[in-house]
């Protein structure tokens, strides 16, 4: 049975999210305890405490755009979490991994809002928001026990969230469906997709973010990224690696990893 739980079992269950977070420990699910509805909370729980040791708000990521997740999860709608500073690994520095749980990474499109979008905004508003696109590649680690959750733990583990890079940007253009993107570890080619996998169209998914906004949003800065969605399944992250990220006709992103020992 699922249940709507009063604040002090949601801050608890966020500390033991972001904890396992930052000790790099994986811990149990909370299974079918945790609401959908609660889970939004605790989400946004785990927020505050970032927000509270210095980190800024500085986008949001969608999870679960393809149909293949969907399916696999029984739902019909994506899901929908937060990225903060401290999460974006610039092109050229080395990520270390030390601290992840079982990171993998996958090849996304970003968006980005070229002003601040307001916490009432409007579906309209959110569209015309957006003034660029860029390649992206995301880096997620399930705060669970073998990568394994319900809907809403993944939700409350704000959508396994971890780390995001970002390539260049360029004008926005809505014409992103159909792009050929592949995914590369140090020069070899891992993963091929479409960024039609990410809801048909990566413009869905951004519209399906202006959708649940009115229910998730919490204001966004000027600035802020939306990570669409995944164009490729996403795959183990490996110490002491170069992953590359090409989107055609968009451009590249390049995330280099420390070795092992680092
Ligand atoms: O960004 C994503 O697609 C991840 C969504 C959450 C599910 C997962 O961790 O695979
Ligand atoms: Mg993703």
């Amino acid at each position: 049975m699922t249940t709507t739980h009063p604040d002090q079992i949601i801050n608890d269950i966020a500390r033991k999210l972001d904890q396992a977070q930052r000790e790099g420990v994986a811990i149990n699910q909370f299974g079918d305890l945790l609401s959908l509805e609660s889970a939004y909370k605790v989400q946004s729980e785990l927020l505050s405490l970032r927000l509270a040791r210095g980190e800024q708000l500085s986008g949001a990521k969608l999870g679960f755009t393809s149909q293949a997740k969907m399916a696999q999860m029984g739902v019909k709608e994506v899901i929908v979490g937060f990225l903060t500073s401290s999460m974006q690994v610039n092109e050229g520095e080395q990520l270390p991994l030390t601290g992840s749980v079982h990171p993998r990474v996958e090849p996304e499109i970003a968006f980005r809002f070229g002003q601040p979008v307001p916490p009432d905004a409007s579906e309209e508003q959110i569209l015309a928001s957006v003034d660029a696109v860029a390649p992206a590649l995301e880096i997620i680690d399930s705060r669970y026990l073998n990568f394994s959750f319900s809907l809403a733990d993944v939700v409350a583990d704000n959508t396994s969230a971890s780390r995001y890079v970002l390539g260049e940007w360029t004008s926005f253009t809505d014409d992103l469906a159909g792009r050929t993107v592949t995914l590369l570890v140090d020069g070899s080619i891992t993963e091929t997709g479409t960024t039609s996998a990410i809801l048909g169209d990566p413009m869905n998914a951004l519209r399906a973010f202006a959708r649940m906004y009115p229910r998730h949003g919490t204001g966004l800065p000027a600035g802020a990224v939306l990570l669409a969605g995944a164009a490729t399944a996403a795959v183990p992250l490996p110490p002491g690696s170069t992953i590359t990220a090409i989107v055609a006709g968009i451009g590249g992103v390049e995330l280099e990893t420390a070795g092992a020992d680092s």
